[in-house]
């Protein structure tokens, strides 16, 4: 195999190279939605396990705010939408939002 180097001085990989952005979805406290329906909501929606889950909504409950997830853009406006619809059809103001990861 050939070791021959190809010279281009206008090439900058490193430069040219775009990391795709991320954002975060975050699930909202409020004083009417039961504690079980945040927990299936985020094991349905969010993959997380029982005590994962369990653990999330007792900060968000607590602090008035946690992470449910990470995604690209299409993803975490899609979650939102899915679980902002899901809490309206069961009659509960559980709230997401997304906001682009700093
Ligand atoms: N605060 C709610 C209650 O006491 C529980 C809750 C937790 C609601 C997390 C929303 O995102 C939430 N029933």
């Amino acid at each position: 195999m050939s070791t021959h180097r190809f010279e281009n001085p206008d090439l900058d990989l490193d430069s040219e190279v775009e990391e795709p952005k991320l954002y975060k979805v975050l699930l909202h406290n409020d004083d009417y939605t039961p504690m079980d329906f945040v927990i299936f909501v985020l094991k349905k929606f969010f993959g997380k396990n029982e005590p994962d889950a369990h653990q999330i909504m007792l900060d968000v409950h607590n602090k008035g705010a946690g992470l449910a997830g990470v995604f690209s853009f299409e993803v975490a406006e899609s979650k939102v939408a899915q679980v902002n619809q899901f809490s309206k059809t069961n009659q509960h103001p559980l709230m997401t939002s997304y906001e682009e990861e700093s």
